[in-house]
């Protein structure tokens, strides 16, 4: 009687727990070894490419708003990006400090970058037929680069998906969401298969079609085909990107557009453009040098990661602005990569004025703007400062009294963007908790 109680709690728990875990075995879901891998690596490139920068309007938007279908489904026969080379690009990643890289195999325009035996509407039946995602697969490789593929849910091109551009309302009664499932894995089986990623971005989840019963479904074979592949959160049915949690199906979260919280649990990278437009668009704004490193900071400052976005051209170069902007990024990280990579963020919550980073015993202060001599920060209790200095310089004098440290800091700051002053605690930093 009694091992049959225990029976009944051991199934009433093990169902709770099957619940939580969103209907995916434990077993299967990336081990926490692997993310905290993939966590390690702080900065990578995100890459936005295909027929419509022709146009040089938005990959994710534009198809039947700002260039009519009809004109948009028939660009890629003029796709002919001649000068597209996958080493520079991977190099561009690599001179930028960047370790890992995410192509768009496929956006939401449902253009395929690789050779495919699912669709036809793909690379090979552009004039430029060169498999795009292999030769940057084998570039990656050449490199030391983690490569990872984009996909995404969503597909205007398909009649199977029931919406054909953004902000429709009413569903194509000829489409067939069960049939676009199969589609989806079969082109996600050769990517996987082909192509190996270390991972895999999924994305348009969010409208009413998409089941979560399909992301579990297609998360589950997957791992059936490679089970160390990392995967997004944006496979189940929701579009809170920013969380994750045991009703959201995926590893990381991804706040896009916008620096992520600090958080010390849950892995998470943000997205963002380094212009304004993911794919190509003459003229976009570029951000400083001052954003994009203040940025990379903030976000290593919230325990998380940055994919960085370029758009490349119709001819198939990255712009020289955006490669420059890049190089100077990886000039910064050769002298300040030890505060980045590596490292965890907090316990300071990032602001406008610092952020900190800290590996072992010590804690990174990345000082983003002087705004008086002192630098005062927030009380840490049970540990003592034994030494300040700026990475990559001298001396800076401290006062610790109650647990607040006072940093002075010195006439000019070294570095205009982020000069960085180490603190040599008596402690582990890693084990500081998060102030609030
Ligand atoms: O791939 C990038 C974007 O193309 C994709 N996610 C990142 C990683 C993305 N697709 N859709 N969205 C993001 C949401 C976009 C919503 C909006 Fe809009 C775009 C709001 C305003 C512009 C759609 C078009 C809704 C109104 C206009």
């Amino acid at each position: 009687m009694r091992s049959f109680s225990y029976l009944i709690i051991f199934l009433f728990f093990s169902c709770q727990l099957k619940a939580q875990t969103n209907l995916i075995d434990p077993a299967i879901k990336t081990p926490k070894a692997v993310l905290d891998n993939f966590m390690d690596q702080r900065f990578g490139m995100f890459i936005h490419w295909g027929p419509v920068t022709l146009r040089g309007t938005e990959i994710g938007w534009s198809r039947g708003i700002n260039v009519p279908a009809d004109d948009y489904d028939n660009l890629y026969k003029e796709f002919n990006p001649v000068l597209f080379n996958a080493d520079e690009w991977v190099k561009t990643a690599k001179d930028a400090g960047m370790k890992y890289l995410t192509i768009t195999a496929k956006h939401h325009d449902g253009f395929l970058l690789w050779p495919s035996a699912v669709s036809d509407y793909n690379i090979m039946n552009s004039p430029y037929k060169v498999d795009v995602v292999g030769l940057l697969a084998a570039a990656c490789k050449k490199y030391d680069i983690r490569f990872c593929i984009y996909f995404t849910v969503l597909d205007w091109h398909d009649p199977n998906y029931p919406f054909h551009k953004p902000g429709q309302k009413n569903i194509d009664a000829k489409a067939d969401m069960k049939k676009f499932v199969l589609t989806m894995k079969s082109e996600i089986q050769e990517l996987v298969n082909n192509y190996h990623p270390y991972m895999l971005w999924f994305d348009g989840n969010w409208e009413s079609p998409w089941k979560n019963e399909y992301g579990i479904d297609i998360y589950t074979y997957i791992k059936k085909l490679d089970p160390k592949v990392i995967i997004n959160n944006r496979i189940g049915a929701n579009s809170e990107h920013t969380k994750l949690g045991p009703e959201i199906l995926g590893d990381y979260a991804t706040p896009e557009q916008k620096i992520g919280a600090l958080n010390m649990n849950d892995p998470w990278e943000t997205c963002m453009t380094i212009c304004n437009q993911w794919a190509w668009k003459p003229n976009d704004s570029l951000k400083s040098l001052k954003e994009c490193i203040q940025t990379l900071a903030k976000t290593a400052g919230g325990n998380g990661n940055l994919l960085f976005n370029v758009g490349p051209m119709p001819d198939g170069r990255i712009e020289k602005r955006q490669a420059t902007r890049l190089k100077e990024m990886g000039n910064w990280l050769k002298l300040y990569g030890e505060s980045i990579y590596k490292t965890k963020g907090g316990p300071f919550k990032p602001n406008e004025i610092y952020a900190a980073t800290r590996k072992g015993n010590k804690l990174y202060i990345h000082v983003f703007d002087k705004k008086s001599n002192e630098l005062i920060l927030p009380a840490l209790h049970a540990v003592l400062v034994r030494k300040a200095f700026l990475l990559n310089g001298g001396a800076i004098n401290y006062q610790q009294a109650a647990g607040v440290i006072t940093l002075q800091l010195p006439a000019q700051l070294p570095d205009q963007n982020d000069s960085v002053i180490v603190l040599e605690l008596n402690t582990n930093a890693e084990s500081i908790p998060v102030i609030s």
